[in-house]
């Protein structure tokens, strides 16, 4: 069983990932945490809220951060996700379900300390709810068994960033946060770019869940329109699959390529949100236990394979931040 932290800012693929690990029977639920993003930090609560409410989830719903460690939240991308982050479908104006009393870094905390050995963390919007957490109890990265991460982008397949040449979105809203999380000691796997925009829906997939699925597909259907017509207007014909790319990672590793080696991330200058990778030299005693690592592709019927013995190591790199 999967003891799972969400921390997220639904968001169109946030909601279904958030399905996807509710509807997983190997899964235990047991906090959503949410950042701003694709939303404001109250937009991406509120949604967290009702999503929850509506599908009978249980787990604690806590609301975190709203800017990022240094700098402005900027405006969310309304032309992606509509402006209630739920492609624009009709939201009720009350909910039931109350928030965590607790900032969303706490209730990590507390979980953690909780589970110690246990915890799994599937995140997937902008990383300062785990930077924060880390730096009030630095702590905890010796007690989470794995950190699952969508984010970054790492050119491979020629798969560049998606709001700059340089970053992916979820690091390029708070490249600091994302580089403490990446340079700390637990175990953490990159979902990245290069992943989430081969992995796609197309229009008849969705509908067969609409059909098949019952309320949650038909849900899904309902939030996607918005999110695949802002895909055809850029020429895609299908739905980029970006944060449930994670969750499958978290339930089968076996369906990816696995390239392993520690992760830095550009918090200034004109590579802002860039996520690097230092190829792991063989044998590299360092990556074991705490190596950064990013899927390469996935390809359902291609085994596990670690590009890094092809690799040279490299002469100078910086080292992780440690708090
Ligand atoms: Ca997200």
């Amino acid at each position: 069983m999967h003891k799972v932290i969400f921390d997220t800012d639904p968001g169109v693929d946030d909601a279904m990932a958030l399905l996807f690990l509710h509807a997983a029977a190997q899964v235990e639920l047991i906090g959503i945490t949410t950042t701003f993003g694709n939303g404001t930090i109250e937009t991406t609560t509120r949604n967290a809220l009702y999503i929850a409410e509506r599908f009978g989830i249980a787990a604690p719903v806590a609301q975190g951060a709203g800017v990022p460690l240094v700098g402005e939240a900027g405006d969310p991308p309304h032309f992606v996700h509509g402006h209630n982050g739920l492609g624009d479908i009709e939201l009720p104006t009350t909910l039931s379900r109350q928030p965590d009393p607790r900032p969303a870094h706490r209730l990590i905390i507390d979980l953690i300390r909780a589970n110690p050995g246990e915890v799994e963390i599937v995140a997937v919007g902008r990383m300062t709810n785990l930077a924060l957490a880390l730096r009030e109890d630095p702590g905890i990265a010796a007690l989470v068994k794995q950190v699952v991460i969508m984010g970054g982008a790492f050119g491979i397949d020629g798969v560049l960033g998606n709001v700059t040449p340089a970053a992916e979105a979820n690091i390029w809203g708070d490249p600091l946060a994302a580089d403490e999380v990446t340079g700390a000691a637990w175990p953490l796997t990159m979902v990245g770019l290069d992943v989430t925009q081969k992995t796609r829906m197309p229009t008849e997939y969705l509908r067969t869940i609409a059909d098949e699925a019952g309320e949650a597909g038909r849900f899904i259907w309902d939030i996607s329109r918005f999110y695949e017509d802002f895909h055809q207007k850029g020429g895609v014909d299908s739905i980029f699959v970006h944060d449930s790319s994670a969750v499958a990672y978290l339930l089968d590793p076996t369906l990816f390529e696995i390239r392993r080696g520690e992760i830095r991330v550009v918090s200034k200058g004109l590579a802002f949100g860039q996520t690097i990778q230092k190829p792991a030299a063989p044998p590299s005693p360092r990556v074991t236990g705490m190596a950064a690592r990013f899927i390469k592709s996935a390809p359902a019927s291609t085994p596990m394979r670690s590009a890094a013995s092809t690799r040279q190591p490299c002469a100078v790199w910086p080292e992780p931040v440690r708090r």
